[in-house]
């Protein structure tokens, strides 16, 4: 809610005299919710539901993934946020995913959602999401629905207009939302803004089967605020267009310095000329230190590398690869078309939307219509590039979607609406409230070269009164609207977990069947695996205590640990031996002070433990998995330091007579 201040104090400015905020709540809520609304969302017990939502959950660093037209809530996937539940950033397995070049960040700020594209349709393999505080990009493998790579961005400080893909998926970006001294000399004066301080874009190779991610280069850029951006498709395919703010280049109280001029731009970049630039040579590698963590399915482990160089590109050294097209008052989203002829700025403070055509874009650059430049960079003239712009649209435009049928729809932020307008002669066709102050918006496939409309979710701000309270803070909210005849209809509120930002959806035809089951035991290629209950034991290292062990319905094995000592450092490697769907094992032992962890069928997952106090500790499995779950449990004796108990463990069988123990030998016995 962090625009919201923003919107207040504009208002109090006057920019947009006698409006209150609280007046944007639009009257008859009620009374918006048509007759047939319940049959349209209702998705009888058994059955399916249409589309999977990838629903950011913004200062959460997660991502909720919600039914449509539902609204069930059906996981949540952790990513740049540990995840006690799972063990996500607390088993040793999963830490590494939140390394960075400042040691682990097990939080961040997740606000877009990015799905693959092959020629600008969804593919069905990835989810890219942005981490907006420590700059990071995430992708998300949609056959397990976990969190496979995390790629830190250097030479960044805030990574807001990102993960967006070109039309293949070929790049996944991430624009600097603060500008902060890059290269050289970082500590200087603040208020030396204007000299020192830059911004870059950078763009992330992914591979096009694998989906691994690299940077492949970054272009330095002047020091302003990146917001948003989208890639161009069809015709525009070679371009990036990227809004920002703060061509004042304030560097205090930017909610009046950074809205002084009448415009700020749009920023787009040829990436294919960038490409060309970066192969040929032009750029320089420059030191940057960055993490890049890769999940391996076979080992079941995460593995965290600094990498130590970046390929910079300074656009004085290539030329004709970015411009500028002015664009209203702060522009938030900047959003392509189906077609990619559009390209529609929403400035938050403009009383209209601008619409740029490609077409026009080009001839300008062709024909050098220029009004002026911006840092060195060829601003094009706005009235020369434009295809037209939306009247009276409403108050406080944040984000544009598309729907199959040349239709647009902009999320009013002040004003709490959507509004629909026709690509083509920019008329306003429709409108629609919104309950309340809504930030981004979601058609079915709105991103896309090829929507599939029917549905749009709005992603609102403050929901008020919408929901039972909880206290000072209430549910986040979304709101279905279905979009399939001329007038837009409200068909059900949802809440989501964390604050939505962006979301998109995709048909479940595109992803179910390619759901990953269970892990192949055989195939299970963990250090620590023990791929039967035969291969279980337990080792000493010096202070450290690694057990191998395993879980099956309805036993661990070992269950009986004895000879661990206070200060001693304990590995639970556990393995689920289990070859079936949707039988995970948990495992926890008393005085964690991590996490549990879940253990997926064939998986292997470790948490450690550190022995504080002597005594009996039991630990047990958390996922009700069999009628007899509740057995599912086990002791680790735990003596005083300088004890001589044996290293000894076993499941159904006692340990080995107290006398083996008395004389201090380590034996151990194999469980049967
Ligand atoms: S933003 S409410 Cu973080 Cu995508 Cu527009
Ligand atoms: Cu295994 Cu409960």
């Amino acid at each position: 809610m962090n625009i919201s201040s923003k919107f207040l104090s504009i208002i109090a400015l006057g920019v947009m005299a006698s409006v209150a905020f609280y007046s944007c709540k639009p009257k008859g809520a009620e009374a918006a919710i048509s007759g047939d609304a319940a049959s349209k969302v209702y998705v009888a017990p058994g059955k399916y539901d249409e589309f999977y939502d990838f629903v950011s959950g913004g200062f959460n660093g997660q991502i909720g993934v919600y039914g449509i037209p539902s609204g069930r809530l059906l996981r949540i996937i952790p990513v740049f946020s540990t995840h006690p539940e799972s063990g996500w950033g607390y088993s040793e397995e999963t830490r590494p995913m939140l390394n960075t070049s400042h040691g682990q960040v097990p939080w961040d700020d997740l606000h877009h959602i990015a799905l693959s594209t092959t020629n600008g349709e969804h593919d069905g393999r990835w989810v890219f999401a942005n981490g907006n505080n420590t700059p990071r990009i995430a992708r998300i493998d949609m056959k397990t629905f976990r969190t496979a790579e995390i790629i830190e961005i250097p030479n960044s400080a805030g990574n807001h207009s990102s993960p967006f893909i070109t039309e293949n998926t070929e790049y996944t970006i991430a624009g600097t939302r603060f500008s902060v001294p890059i290269q050289g000399n970082l500590d200087v004066p603040i208020n030396t803004y204007k000299q020192n301080f830059k911004g870059t874009v950078s763009f992330i190779k992914v591979d096009s089967s694998s989906g691994n991610m690299s940077i492949a280069f970054q272009i330095l850029t002047p020091g302003i605020n990146f917001d948003l951006s989208r890639a161009g498709k069809g015709k525009s395919h070679d371009w990036f267009f990227f809004s920002c703010y703060n061509s004042e280049k304030a560097n205090t109280l930017l909610e009046v310095n950074a809205s002084a001029k009448d415009k700020d731009f749009i920023m787009a970049v040829n990436w294919k000329k960038a490409e060309a630039y970066a192969k040929a040579g032009k750029g320089k590698m420059v030191a940057a230190e960055y993490a890049h963590n890769v999940y391996n399915e076979k080992t079941h482990s995460g593995t965290s590398t600094i990498e130590k160089q970046v390929l910079l590109l300074d656009p004085k050294d290539c030329p004709d690869m970015i411009y500028f097209i002015p664009c209203p008052k702060s522009p938030h989203g900047t959003d392509v078309d189906p077609t990619g002829e559009y390209i529609v700025g929403s400035g938050k403070l403009a009383a209209l939307i601008p619409v740029f055509s490609f077409t026009k874009i080009l001839q300008a650059i062709a024909n050098k219509t220029y009004d002026g430049s911006f840092d060195g960079f060829p601003v094009l003239k706005y009235e020369a590039v434009l295809h037209g712009e939306v009247q009276k649209p409403g108050l406080g435009p944040l984000h544009t979607e598309f729907d199959n049928n040349g239709y647009a729809y902009t999320s009013m932020f002040v004003s709490s609406e959507i509004v629909k307008w026709n690509i083509k002669d920019v008329k306003v066709v429709d409108r629609v409230p919104t309950y309340y102050s809504i930030g981004h918006l979601s058609v079915m496939g709105g991103p896309t070269a090829k929507p599939y409309g029917k549905y749009m979710i709005a992603y609102n701000k403050i929901t008020k009164d919408r929901y039972l309270p909880t206290g000072p803070e209430l549910a986040q909210s979304a709101q279905l609207y279905d979009i399939s005849g001329d007038k837009m209809k409200m068909i059900l509120d949802f809440p989501t977990v964390g604050e939505p930002h962006y979301a998109e959806a995709i048909p479940a035809a595109k992803i179910s069947k390619n759901s990953v089951k269970i892990y192949k035991i055989e195939e299970n290629a963990h250090p620590f695996v023990a791929k039967g209950e035969g291969q279980t034991k337990v080792e000493r290292k010096g202070n450290q205590v690694h057990v191998y062990m395993t879980a099956i319905r309805s036993h661990l094995t070992p269950d009986n640990i004895e000879g661990v000592k206070v200060g001693d450092e304990i590995y639970f490697h556990v393995t689920n031996l289990e070859q079936d769907w949707d039988v995970p094992h948990g495992f926890a032992i008393k005085n964690a002070n991590n996490a549990e962890i879940l253990i997926m069928p064939g998986e292997t997952q470790t948490l450690k433990y550190t022995a504080d106090k002597a005594g009996i500790v039991p630990f047990y499995c958390t996922d009700f998995c069999s009628a007899l779950h509740q057995e599912m449990q086990g002791y680790l004796r735990v003596s005083p330091p300088g004890s001589n108990v044996a290293l000894t463990f076993s499941t159904g069988t006692n340990l080995p007579a107290a006398t083996d123990s008395a004389k201090g030998s380590s034996s151990a016995s194999k469980p049967k």
